[in-house]
């Protein structure tokens, strides 16, 4: 295990016992706390520990799960930084009292963001719904924290019925074309302009790439204003509407959502405007569970040992906002998140460590609930287990994603055009 630049790692252990010496160790951790130490909710430092911590899940029934980052001369060697902290927390037990199980379950090269808080139902739940009230602090202070929120009944019946319906008929249309071409959606992997799979039975559909750089402020775009590559796919696939109507509707339902004054607080600060692209993944029975991933890289300075939890890393470039357009369940899947990840890109490549530190947060949504992200977030798609054939639930999820001007997204769709022009 590499050390991280500051010469620190970060070791996360499993505490069992019996409760009693839990508790001992709890109070040893909360004396930790330091003003300023800058480790956040549920966690302090002190001399060269630093921690978080979460308590077990109520019918869990595992251990408490710490993340402790020790530093000093013996760092880089592997099994001593692991000593070197779990002898840190047996130093925090009284002398005499119970044992307490120590096991480690990960070693890590930066923090590993663990905090207990991070629910839907919890501190990354928001009111506002559909634009009554406006998002206020605390969506912001969760997206900087926690990289996600997630806001209830976001968009409200209509829209959400009409959305339905617009984005069945595009899929149906995709579906068509790919026959037509002889592509079996689900057996190949294939890219076109408009549309990709995702692994097996994922795709990815493009609804709407806004050229010009005006999706949250300032005069709104002209109609029409999107790219080759969405009109396309709008006019080759016919839709309910018409292409240019149903443009002008997915422009207006973007620019009348109630996450896009946060988008703008968020993203416009630069001054060179944000983009909006919009897609709908959808997900069938028999879709996989999909690897851990961020959608964009880390641009700019991650956050480092000191940093805290509100701050150290660069501001978000881009924001996804999820809008289910059914209930998610377990059955038809959800998308996982590690909440705390968009702080740091050495985590990529430690996402199968999430579950079983506890770290992970289910976007179990219901339709119509939007959850925004921070584009550097860790996060999987959970396989779809609904029953094949013509009962089988598909799960279908808008995406709006909104990224600064500056920056260059490389989506990977393909070249080939799959609707012809009309
Ligand atoms: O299928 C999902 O739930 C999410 C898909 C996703 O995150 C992705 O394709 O990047």
């Amino acid at each position: 295990m590499a050390a991280g630049a500051a010469g620190r790692v970060c070791v996360c252990v499993e505490a069992r016992g019996p409760a009693e010496a839990l508790e001992a160790l709890e109070r040893g951790l909360r004396a930790l706390r330091a003003p300023g130490a800058g480790a956040g909710p549920g966690g302090g430092a002190r001399g060269g520990l630093r921690w978080h911590g979460r308590a077990p899940r109520p019918g869990e029934g595992g251990g408490a799960v710490l993340s402790v980052s020790v530093g000093g001369a013996r760092v880089g060697g592997g099994a001593g930084e692991e000593e070197e902290a779990c002898g840190a927390l047996r130093a925090l037990l009284p002398p005499r009292g119970p044992p307490v199980e120590l096991e480690v379950l990960l070693t890590a090269p930066c923090p590993v963001p663990l905090c207990p808080d991070w629910t839907l139902e919890g501190a990354l739940r928001v009111s506002g719904a559909e634009g009554r009230a406006p998002w206020g602090p605390d969506a912001e202070a969760a997206l900087a924290d926690a990289g996600l929120f997630a806001a209830p009944g976001a968009l409200g019946g209509g829209t959400l019925e009409k959305l339905r319906e617009f984005c069945d008929g595009r899929i149906r249309a995709a579906d068509a074309a790919l026959a037509a071409r002889g592509v079996g959606a689900g057996e190949a992997t294939f890219a076109f302009r408009e549309v990709a799979s995702r692994g097996g039975q994922r795709f990815d559909l493009l609804l709407l790439e806004q050229e010009e750089a005006g999706a949250v402020s300032g005069p709104h775009p002209r109609e029409g204003s999107s790219s080759p590559r969405a009109a396309e796919a709008g006019a080759g696939a016919g839709g309910l509407l018409g292409a240019a109507a149903e443009e002008a509707f997915l422009q207006r339902v973007a620019r009348e959502a109630p996450w896009t004054p946060l988008v703008a607080r968020v993203l416009g600060g630069r001054g060179r405007g944000v983009r909006l692209w919009v897609s709908v993944v959808y997900s069938r029975p028999g879709a996989p569970p999909q690897e851990w991933h961020a959608d964009g890289p880390h641009v700019g300075r991650c956050a480092g040992w000191d940093s805290g939890d509100g701050g150290g890393e660069a501001p978000p470039y881009a924001l996804c906002v999820f809008v289910p357009l059914c209930d998610l369940s377990q059955e038809v899947g959800f998308t996982q998140f590690w909440p705390g990840t968009h702080r740091h890109d050495q985590l990529l490549g430690f996402g199968g460590a999430c579950e079983v530190l506890g770290a992970h947060c289910d976007g179990l949504l219901r339709a119509g609930d939007a959850l925004v992200y921070d584009y550097r977030l860790m996060h999987r798609g959970m396989p779809n287990r609904s029953p094949g054939g013509p009962g089988g639930r598909q799960r279908a999820i808008l995406q709006f994603f909104y990224h600064d001007a500056g920056y260059a997204e490389r989506r990977n769709y393909g070249d080939a055009a799959l609707f012809a022009r009309a």
